[in-house]
């Protein structure tokens, strides 16, 4: 069975509807399937849905994997992603993606030392960007020195996995095959081996699958505008009593007191702030909620607020599991 080299899919040529699909009539003339050649040559985007897809991750995982790096992005670190990561059995580490984007103000130290305490996180903590090309040696140095020969790159959708192989293998490789990789979530669709030298090889893997209002939509330009392109800004609003913020006309969140709120989310959203009364979004899932002082609300994949002083919020909603709340990263 011949896989498609960008995408992982089984090559077939008998269903366009279905994954893997080329039109060739002889499969091995192609390395890469129909739709991965759309997404590389004419910039096309697709979205595709891949079902139980953690299941079969995790399975597949602990039966076979003898090392794990397990990519979570900055904006993404939560409990359901690091109850995830929890749930690989093998020898692992975790990789805090897109270095690029945290803010500075950030200490890394400390942060290793806040993750740890918060999510009980009992192995090494990397931060790493492809994009700068940051801690990449690092990650490979690690995979020396304990003579691991070969490495699982799992993580949640869009945490840059393939990126990340495909950097590996051109530090190692001159003419390199490349994993599809997109903006869109779910361009790998199954495991893909990838042979970097004599002493390593690197599986990439599908995303897991986070439930997000955005993804959710369906709208490419959203989409693509959840992934920060550049250094995150924080946004620090003030409030005095009822102000209503509302992000991408997706969610709204009500408050009702003085109180300071930064946004640690993709500067390309657009948060709105309406003081008067409106009903902008009332007619979604009302969700209340009571935050300690200092807090993060964390919105599921698209990052969090820090808020300063305890306070309820009304949060208008189309999925109450989006939210968690935590003592402040900072
Ligand atoms: N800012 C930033 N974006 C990145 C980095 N690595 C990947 N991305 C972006 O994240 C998105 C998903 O990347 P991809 O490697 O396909 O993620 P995968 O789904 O985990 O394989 C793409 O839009 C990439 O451009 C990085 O180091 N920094
Ligand atoms: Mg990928």
């Amino acid at each position: 069975m011949n896989k498609c080299l960008g995408c992982g899919s089984i090559l077939q040529n008998t269903n366009k509807d279905k994954l893997g699909y080329t039109p060739k009539t002889n499969i091995n003339e192609t390395k890469y399937c129909e739709r991965c050649f759309k997404i590389n040559n004419y910039n096309e985007k697709f979205i595709t849905k891949l079902d139980n897809i953690n299941e079969y991750l995790i399975n597949e995982v602990n039966k076979k994997a003898k090392y794990v790096y397990f990519m979570i992005d900055f904006l993404n670190i939560n409990n359901e992603t690091l109850n995830t990561y929890k749930t690989i059995k093998c020898p692992k580490a975790l990789i805090i993606s897109k270095l690029d984007i945290i803010p500075k103000s950030l200490n890394k130290d400390k942060l290793t030392t806040y993750l740890k305490n918060t999510y009980q996180i009992k192995e090494n903590i990397y931060y790493q960007s492809t994009k700068r090309n940051l801690n990449t040696k690092v990650l490979i140095n690690n995979l020396e020195e304990q003579h691991i020969k070969e490495c699982y790159i799992l993580g949640y959708a869009n945490s840059g996995k393939s990126n990340l192989i495909n950097k590996i293998n051109s530090l190692y490789n001159e003419d390199i095959s490349k994993i599809t990789t997109s903006s869109i979530p779910n361009t790998t669709i199954d495991f893909i081996e990838l042979k970097i030298n004599d002493h390593l090889t690197l599986i990439d893997s599908p995303g897991f699958n986070l439930n997000n209002v955005i993804y959710e939509s369906n709208e490419y330009d959203l989409i693509e505008r959840v992934n920060p392109k550049k250094y995150l800004k924080p946004l620090t609003y003030q409030t005095k009593d009822i102000t209503s913020f509302t992000i991408e006309d997706k969610i709204r969140i009500d408050a009702n007191s003085i109180n300071s709120f930064t946004f640690y989310i993709s500067n390309e959203l657009n948060i709105n702030r309406i003081f008067k009364n409106n009903e902008s979004l009332t007619n979604l899932n009302k969700l209340e909620l009571d935050i300690p002082d200092n807090s993060d609300l964390i919105i599921k994949s698209l990052g969090f607020i820090n808020i300063k002083k305890a306070c309820h919020l009304t949060i208008y909603t189309n999925n109450d599991n989006l939210y968690e709340i935590r003592n402040s990263i900072f």
